[in-house]
Formats: C-alpha cells, structure tokens, sequence
C-alpha cells in the first residue's frame, strides 16, 4: 500500500493553480485503493499564521471541502477531513519543534516573502509562520505517509519533513516513514496571469491574474484573454525569456494532455492562444462548478463527510503520534 496525504490551506478561494499542481493528482490517486490510503486534509490552523478574519476562515474551510468534493474527490474512496479536528497534529507538532532548529526554519522561502510582507504591511509576524513547516511536517508524518502530490512551491517544506523524519527515527527509533513530495509533469508552479513571474495563489490581493475554480466562464475568459505576455513575434516556450507564454502553454498542455514546447509550434500569435488556453480551462472547470452547486445545496452532507473523515483520520493517526511520544521519553499516561 502506499499512503497518500496532502493539504489545502483555506486562505482565499481555490484557484487553477491548485487544481492543476495538486487536486487534480488527488482525486487520480483516490480512484483505486482503500479510503485510507489517500488522506486529503483542509489545513486550517496553517490559515492562522498570518492576519485573519474568523469568520471568513471558517467560511473558507467549508467552501474548500464543497469544492475538493466537487471536484471530484469521492468521500468513500478518501479521507477528507478539516486538521482542527485532529488533535494528532498538534499533539506531534511539539514533538517535531523539538527536533527541528531554529535556523532551519528562519531560511524557509516562504517564511522570508510572508513575513517581509507582514512587516511591510505593519502587522506582527506570528510566531505560528516561523513554525508552519513544522506543524505541515506533523500533518504529513502522522499518517505514516509515503506520497505527498503538491506543487513545486512546497518542496522545500516537504524537504525540511523529510530531514525531521530521518533526524527522529535515528534520535528514537524508527517511528515515521519518510516521505517523498510527487509534483505533476506539467503545470507545477502556475504563474499569475497578470504577474508570470509571481506564483498563482489564492491568498493574494490582486485577482485579475488568478482563475478562480468557481468562476464563471466569461471571467475565466477575460481573465485570460488579458493575460500579459511580450511583444516578441511568434509563440515560443521560454520560461525565462517568456515566461507569460509558457505559462498559458503550460496550462494548456495540463488542460489537453499536451506538450508545451510542441504546442508553441502550432500557434503564430497570442490571440489564438489565448482563446485555446481560455476554451479548454472553461470545459476543465465547468463539471465542477456545476457540481459545487449541487452540493452547496446540501451542506449536511459536507458535514457528515467530514465527521466520518476525522474519525478515520484519527484511528491512523492516533497509534502514529502515540509511539513518537513514547520513542521521545514521554510516558503514557
Ligand atoms: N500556482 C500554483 N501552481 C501549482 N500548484 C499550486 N499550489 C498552490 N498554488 C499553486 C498547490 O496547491 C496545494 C495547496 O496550496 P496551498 O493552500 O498551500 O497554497 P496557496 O493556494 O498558494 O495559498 P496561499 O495562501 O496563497 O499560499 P502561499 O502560502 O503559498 O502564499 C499545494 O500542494 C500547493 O503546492
């Protein structure tokens, strides 16, 4: 068997960038197996660590499953669950706090970029944004978990999992598996539309640049028919020199199955491009968006699916974190 896990942060509304890095994978890996050989988590202490509004966090958290179902993910052939209601995370995420150092948190990519931009912004930087890796680390190790599907963004926090791995097994013990992060072939990193060389992501402020996976399809077409891209003649796959062009060929080749560089060939300028990358996105998203309607209409069903979730969750977790707590010195209780 090989475990699966990976997470969502509700922290904005899901975007293509999320589909095509990571749910998409999720709901491939779903397909066969038993439910608890892939474990999908709505992370919602990681929307947390920067500035938040309750209500909106919660609301996010119940869109974020209503969408993972709708786009596909079959509650009886996963775990779908919200990480709150573990408290296995938590629990071994002390654990690994204390077998990670300072300074290898402090060099995280994405620790310098948020909290620069907490300071900029004039908010604190919470103590819990240093520590994210870490509680990410525990969602991972805590389900004995081989594959993590994600985008290129969180390899260096998968990496940083697998060092904590291997430095506490050899401290205490065999305890976690070690995990290795899975990326698709293309469209790992999606960029910004209006920004190509800034990573699509649903938290940021300015949304011309992001597809949203709910939006309606004449947005998702203005959104891409505006996306920027150069003055150069031809269509060429660059990601350096051009990166606006490759990211639309890369999207289009995830939404096609083709292959960027190939297709680059078959188009002379942006204008079909765009209307291609526009047309096949809109016919990747719309069963989803008509099937977020259907469920949005039934949200005690979203409920009972993630009551059963976190009670499967916690029978794999529970054994995992209580062996870690007595490899580290802690005695039962
Ligand atoms: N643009 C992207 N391209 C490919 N994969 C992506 N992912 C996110 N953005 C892209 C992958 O989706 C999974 C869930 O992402 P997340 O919730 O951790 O991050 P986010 O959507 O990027 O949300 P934020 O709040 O805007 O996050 P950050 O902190 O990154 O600024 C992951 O597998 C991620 O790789």
């Amino acid at each position: 068997m090989t475990r699966i896990f990976s997470g969502v942060k509700p922290t904005g509304h899901l975007t293509l960038g999320n589909y095509l890095g990571a749910v998409r994978q999720w709901v491939a890996a779903s397909g066969e197996g038993r439910a608890d050989d892939a474990v999908y988590c709505v992370v919602d202490l990681h929307a947390l660590t920067v500035e938040h509004d309750p209500a909106r966090v919660r609301r996010l958290s119940r869109q974020a499953v209503t969408v993972l179902l709708a786009a596909g993910l079959d509650p009886q052939r996963c775990t779908l669950f919200l990480q709150s209601h573990v408290d296995e995370h938590t629990r071994l995420s002390y654990l690994l706090e204390c077998t990670a150092a300072d300074g290898e948190l402090r060099r995280m990519i994405q620790y310098r970029e948020k909290a620069a931009k907490a300071q900029e912004a004039g908010d604190g930087v919470r103590l819990s944004l240093l520590t994210y890796p870490v509680l990410m680390a525990a969602d991972i190790l805590a389900y004995r978990t081989d594959e993590v599907p994600v985008g290129e963004d969180q390899r260096q926090h998968v990496e940083l999992t697998r060092d904590l791995a291997v430095r506490f097994n050899q401290r205490y013990g065999p305890t976690f598996t070690v995990p290795k992060a899975t990326h698709p072939a293309v469209a790992a990193r999606v960029m910004d539309l209006q920004d190509p060389t800034s990573k699509m992501g649903k938290s940021h402020d300015a949304t011309a640049g992001i597809v949203y996976l709910l939006d309606e399809p004449e947005v998702v077409t203005r959104k891409v028919m505006r996306a920027v891209t150069d003055n150069e003649g031809g269509v060429v796959h660059d990601r350096e020199a051009r990166p606006g062009a490759a990211n639309l060929l890369d999207i289009l080749a995830a939404c096609t199955g083709g292959d960027p560089v190939e297709l680059a060939a078959g188009y002379s300028g942006y204008g079909a491009l765009k209307r291609d990358v526009a047309e096949a996105v809109v016919e990747m998203l719309r069963p989803v968006r008509e099937r977020h309607a259907e469920l949005a209409a039934d949200p005690g069903a979203v409920e009972k699916v993630l009551r059963t979730g976190a009670e499967r969750a916690r029978a794999i977790a529970r054994p995992v974190v209580d062996r870690a707590y007595e490899a580290i010195g802690l005695l039962a209780p």
